[in-house]
């Protein structure tokens, strides 16, 4: 399941998904043996999952082999893979099809002239980090691998609709949106095809154009443009959406938008010219009966548990989250933080300079737009965590993933979580400067430590000239084991972890410079075997719940003032 609606109504699309012939290969043979050319010794998986989830495979690392024999009646296919954790090569019938690098992004193959009958996809997976991966080897977050989401084959006839984005802007007043339609084409057939192209919202075509495009090639059609009028706006818990459908005269695609306008003014985030307080938190996609390949039902439950504590905004730590869980996120009004795996410590001097990561950063910021554009809840784009930002070679990546977010990634903001507050040199890089800081866990106890540190940093921000950027708490927290209770300052018990979020959320709300907070963490997840005795249970602990979605003292401490705020809001 890759949407929570139907994408097209005329082409045809089979899931993939279900049992898959499974092989580890931790010798690396598969590819000299020729395993694409089928699977000798092998077992039933399903797909999506992660492969940790099977017996005797919780700490594997390495490369694992999967397949699947399918029937199609022929013709120009396309296999759709949702996630493939972390590098991906795929053989159709022992030919190769490509690879992909990025655990968290979908990608597709086309393949004309299938003949009909029975085929063989072969995926060789390899979940190893290295120094050119992202991320690094040290990640707090388990390395699970798989196919851990969704995939599809589609029949592709004539000129067909690979993607869209709807690209607008909103009037002054926000009562008028005009709106210009990008589309990416494909022709499924041997020769070069003419089309006429429609483009509708909510039912009714609103812009019509035409494309004449070669045999087997790719074009990018850009249809005139468009205004709606009064324009109902997607706003915090309103979810005005406009559903899209494009046609050719083979083929449709179907998504949906809705219009909003973000900016900074004044100091303050302006959604729909509008102060908002950012009342959020940090969100793993992970649970440890499913890793990475994240069941919808729970995606759902997430999401009501967010607005039932009050939340009005979550971030996607610290990659892009599943396709539907952001449609959820459309749906509920709830904002969203959209960042790539570039993460933290883990990334050292060297490899923020290696040309490799650099390039497959950009490929994954190209990914996260091309795919997740036309999402009104994305309203922040995350380029890094974390990462060295008092060095040059951080500098120079944050500019040119600030400049390609900037000019490509629509009416968005553009942040990174930076932990050098002190000597950070790429301020210029972000439209808010976040903050991620734990006073109360690794910073050791000091009644008014947050208070000091604040004041400090906004001063510093005057000296520099950035005292325009307001400011958001990305992650502060502290860990707590769900059910272990004692005095209040006490390491690890609930009461502690309770009593200091309070005390956070409360300076930030009060703060005039503070311009929201994301809560260190949701939920519970489990981390890589590497985090030692930091991590009890092998679990980053910090959840607002447990990884079971139990709720800690926490969660309701938070829930009481997030609730509160809101009304103040109102
Ligand atoms: C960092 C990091 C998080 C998590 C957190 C922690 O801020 O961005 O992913 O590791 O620290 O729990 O220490």
């Amino acid at each position: 399941m890759a949407r929570i609606f139907e994408e097209h109504t005329v082409r045809r699309v089979t899931s993939l998904d279900g049992a898959w012939r499974f092989c580890k290969d931790p010798s690396d043979m598969g590819v000299k043996d020729a395993w694409f050319d089928g699977l000798q010794s092998s077992y039933t998986v399903a797909v999506p999952s992660v492969w940790n989830t099977e017996r005797g495979l919780l700490t594997y690392e390495g490369v694992a082999w999967y397949e699947k024999i399918f029937h199609t009646a022929g013709g120009c296919l396309r296999f759709c893979f949702g996630a493939v954790m972390t590098a991906a090569e795929v053989w159709l019938d022992g030919k190769p099809l490509g690879t992909h690098y990025g655990g968290f992004t979908q990608f597709d193959f086309i393949v004309p002239n299938v003949a009909a009958g029975e085929h063989r996809l072969s995926v060789r997976v390899d979940n190893r980090f290295d120094k050119d991966s992202i991320p690094q080897t040290w990640v707090d977050w388990y390395h699970y691998g798989g196919i851990v989401r969704g995939v599809t084959v589609e029949t592709l006839e004539g000129i067909c609709i690979l993607s869209n984005r709807l690209e607008y802007t909103l009037s002054d007043d926000l009562t008028t949106a005009t709106c210009t339609p990008v589309l990416e084409l494909y022709n499924a057939a041997e020769k070069e095809e003419s089309t006429a192209l429609s483009f509708a919202l909510n039912g009714e075509v609103r812009t019509r154009g035409d494309a004449c495009v070669s045999g087997g090639a790719y074009a990018t059609v850009t249809l005139p443009r468009f205004a709606v009028n009064d324009v109902r706006l997607w706003d915090i818990g309103v979810a005005n959406l406009y559903s899209i459908r494009i046609t050719t005269d083979s083929d449709d695609l179907c998504d949906r938008v809705g219009f909003r306008h973000v900016e900074v003014k004044n100091g303050a985030v302006l959604l729909n010219k509008k102060p908002v307080e950012f009342r959020g938190v940090n969100r793993h996609e992970e649970h440890p009966e499913f890793g990475f390949a994240f069941p919808f039902s729970l995606m759902k439950r997430d999401i009501d548990l967010a607005l039932e504590m009050g939340c009005n905004a979550i971030r996607g730590s610290h990659y892009p989250n599943a396709q539907e869980f952001v449609d959820l996120l459309d749906e509920a009004g709830l904002m969203f933080w959209s960042e790539i795996p570039i993460w933290g410590c883990g990334f050292s001097d060297e490899a923020l300079a290696n040309p490799t990561v650099v390039s497959r950063g950009l490929q994954m910021h190209r990914e996260m737009v091309k795919y997740y554009y036309n999402h009104p809840c994305i309203l922040l784009w995350g380029m890094h965590n974390e990462i060295h930002t008092q060095t040059p070679a951080a500098y120079d990546m944050s500019k040119l993933y600030y400049e390609f977010l900037k000019a490509n990634g629509g009416n968005r903001l553009v942040v990174y979580a930076s932990c050098h507050p002190d000597n950070d040199i790429c301020w210029e890089f972000c439209d808010l400067i976040c903050l991620n800081q734990y006073f109360g866990w690794y910073y050791g106890y000091e009644d008014d430590a947050w208070e000091k540190f604040l004041a400090r940093f906004c001063r510093m921000t005057e000296e520099k000239g950035i005292a325009d950027k307001p400011i958001v708490m990305s992650e502060f927290g502290c860990a707590a084991i769900a059910g272990c209770h004692d005095d209040e300052n006490i390491l690890w018990c609930e009461e502690n972890q309770a009593k200091q979020i309070s005390a956070c959320l409360k300076l930030f709300h009060a703060h005039p410079r503070v311009a929201g907070s994301f809560i260190w963490q949701f939920f519970d997840m489990r981390t890589c075997l590497e985090a030692g005795l930091n991590r009890a249970r092998g679990f980053n602990n910090k959840g607002l719940m447990n990884e079971y979605r139990k709720p800690k003292l926490a969660y309701y401490a938070a829930q009481k003032l997030y609730r509160a705020f809101a009304e103040e809001h109102l």
